[in-house]
């Protein structure tokens, strides 16, 4: 269980380390399930057999050859990225973080950075890029596969700037940062008055191989390229709280899957948003949902 003062640095924050949750054995049976899925690629999957919603390289053309690997609900192919979404440790956290009895899946992304070519992930809110569901997600997890630091391309979050509101149009003005030298320099903002930190001071943030990382969905959070020798996997779980609804009129990779009609609770979107926690109880795999 998270500590109260943990609480309360998320809540300061908009992000927090929540420690170690999976073995080196546990890691090393993740690693062999991204390979294995990246080598049936996003059209070698058999057509009955249920596949992940999307695999993709996220670098635009401005990055030339390099490479960012993304897969969105890799769980659906994958039994062992499945048996994650219902961790117990992480699911409370998420609960407690959100104050909430009741989560459901969004969507989970698995985020490699391979050795010397990985690209860069631009500074941006989560919740903006999210129009489906309102109210937005407050928590995601992000579950470190490789010791991810500075050199191999961690990621950087802003303290505070959670409580800033939607600022992903400034955000989107600071694209051109991509290296780790300039990561730190995010130049042209002014925390709104109030704000309990009024200070843009972005931080590194490593994370150990295993360790979990929670962020809030309008942190402001990025990471540069990897110029190191060593990979950068992470697997990122995004949930939505019992009271998230489905907003038709927005555009997103899960939308074709969800089926309701405008307004209806993304707890009943269907089967590629499994429920984890319900009544303030995790859930487990094969509970009835
Ligand atoms: O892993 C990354 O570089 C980005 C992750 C991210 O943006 C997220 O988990 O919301």
């Amino acid at each position: 269980m998270l500590a109260a003062n943990q609480v309360e640095t998320f809540h300061r924050n908009g992000f927090l380390n929540g420690g170690s949750v999976l073995s080196i054995a546990e890691v090393e049976k993740l690693r062999a399930e991204v390979d294995r899925v990246l080598a049936i690629g996003s059209k070698g999957f058999e057509r009955r057999k249920r596949k992940p919603v999307l695999i993709t390289n996220l670098v635009d053309s401005a990055e030339g050859s390099r490479i960012f690997w993304q897969i969105v609900n890799i769980w659906e192919a994958s039994e062992s990225f499945r048996r994650l979404l219902y961790h117990p440790f992480i699911v409370a956290a998420i609960a407690r973080l959100a104050n909430t009895d009741e989560l459901t899946i969004w969507h989970d992304q698995l985020l490699y950075k391979p050795p010397r070519t990985g690209g860069v992930t631009c500074w941006h809110q989560d919740a903006p890029l999210w129009p489906i569901i309102r109210p937005m997600t407050p928590v995601s997890a992000w579950i470190a596969l490789d010791d991810a630091d500075v050199d191999n391309g961690c990621m950087w979050m802003t303290p505070g700037s959670h409580t800033w509101g939607n600022q992903i149009e400034f955000l989107r003005t600071q694209s051109h940062i991509r290296q780790v030298s300039e990561f730190g320099r995010l130049e042209g903002f002014t925390p709104p008055p109030g704000a309990r930190i009024r200070t843009v001071t972005p931080v590194s943030c490593p994370v150990k191989c295993g360790e979990v990382s929670f962020h809030h969905s309008l942190t402001w959070h990025g990471a540069p390229v990897n110029f190191s020798d060593r990979p950068r996997r992470a697997i990122a779980i995004h949930y939505m709280t019992g009271d998230a609804r489905f907003v038709a009129s927005g555009h997103h990779v899960m939308k074709p899957y969800v089926s309701l009609q405008d307004g209806e609770p993304m707890s009943r979107a269907g089967s590629n948003f499994p429920r984890v926690m319900e009544a303030g109880k995790v859930m487990r795999i094969g509970d009835r949902q």
